[in-house]
């Protein structure tokens, strides 16, 4: 069976290790790589969260899934690497450095050297990302939803502004800005995906698209997570022509995110905070929208027009727990 996910980072990577769990494999194992006949599983991931710092191109989503996937990702803090150390970051902040609020751990830094380099030599982002994974063995096909540059600006009012109240002129900041700095604190205007009307699905996306069984939009961030995929030309008409039956699973248990900021990312575009407003957000395939069924928690009596609507236990506490995600998503496709 292929299985291809559209994921972000935190949400996405947890959700894969249910599918890992899901198909009998280890969840931070290797998976069957390589054996012809054996499952597959792609990940289709965001990069609008990107940043070049300290001339480093650093890529949280495509990390959050390396590292979680391959069990070294550190669960609790939701990102990087498990045993961080902080010694650079720390030089970096002394020397009055760049972003001092987007932290950068030792050993993360050895990826983002490794990738930096590639790139600069000319490779693209998939290739950088296929030659981390052969060193990790994610088990799951990892893929940046572009080998172009997509960058997740936020427009809000401008934060420094010591004029009269109200005043404030707009001003974009880049996602990481908006999201850690600020803490999604500052009323989003608008979400640009800078970048995006240039950039071409990167290699091997559209074919896992096309090729897929099945396609699951993970519990990720509708709009900073799924939005920024859907953005990149042709990725969502391919979803949309795909064979493959489609099913998302909401990321919002009661209205309410588990963990970051998709409520302020749904308000800021005028969806409504809980499971039927993502399903609606997304929108049946049949009526030009994107997917055929929809997983939402228990007792959220949604209703999607045109999708199947499932309801499951939906918190993530363990692979195995989210393998009973996967197979009740597998339901809605019979
Ligand atoms: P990010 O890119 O690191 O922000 O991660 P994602 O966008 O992939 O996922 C973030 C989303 O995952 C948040 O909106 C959370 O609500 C959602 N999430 C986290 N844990 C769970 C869980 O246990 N169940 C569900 N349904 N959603 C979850
Ligand atoms: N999130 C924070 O809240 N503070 C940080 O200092 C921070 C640093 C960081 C470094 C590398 C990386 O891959 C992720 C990092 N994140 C940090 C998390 C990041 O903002 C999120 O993983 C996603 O981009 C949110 O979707
Ligand atoms: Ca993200």
């Amino acid at each position: 069976m292929k299985i291809t996910v559209l994921t972000g980072g935190v949400g996405g990577a947890k959700f894969l290790l249910g599918v890992k769990a899901f198909l009998g494999w280890d969840p931070t194992g290797p998976g069957p790589d390589g054996d012809p006949g054996a499952d597959q599983v792609t990940a289709i991931v965001n990069i609008g969260d990107d940043i070049r710092l300290h001339g480093l191109q650093v890529c949280p989503d495509l990390d959050s899934c390396l590292y979680t996937l391959s069990g070294v990702a550190d669960t609790e803090r939701g990102w990087g690497r498990k045993d961080e150390t902080w010694t650079a970051a720390a030089e970096l902040a002394a020397y009055g450095a760049e972003a001092p609020w987007f932290a950068l751990g030792d050993k993360d830094i050895a990826t983002h050297l490794v990738r930096t380099r590639m790139l600069d030599a000319g490779y693209p982002l998939s290739a950088v990302t296929a030659a981390l994974a052969a060193k990790w063995r994610p088990g799951v096909t990892l893929l940046p939803m572009s080998d172009e540059r997509v960058e997740t600006h936020v427009v809000v009012a401008d934060p420094t502004w010591t004029g009269p109240a109200g005043e404030a002129p707009d001003v974009a900041l880049h996602f990481q800005e908006w999201w850690t700095r600020y803490r999604a604190s500052l009323p989003a205007k608008a979400f640009l995906t800078i970048g995006s009307d240039e950039a071409r699905p990167a290699n091997g996306v559209l074919e896992a698209i096309a090729e897929a069984d099945l396609i699951l939009v993970a519990p990720s961030n509708p709009v900073v997570s799924i939005g920024p995929i859907l953005a990149v030309p042709g990725i969502k008409e391919a979803v949309v022509a795909a064979k493959a039956p489609v099913v998302g699973v909401s990321p919002l248990i009661a209205g309410k995110p588990l963990r970051g900021h998709a409520d302020a990312c749904l308000q800021a575009i005028g969806v409504e905070v809980s499971a039927q407003g993502v399903g609606r957000h997304y929108g049946a395939r049949s009526d030009g929208g994107l997917i055929d069924a929809f997983l939402v928690a228990e007792g959220e009596n949604a209703d999607v027009p045109g999708v199947r609507i499932g309801e499951a236990p939906l918190l993530m506490t363990d692979p195995s727990a989210t393998a009973k995600m996967v197979h009740a998503c597998l339901e809605l496709t019979r």
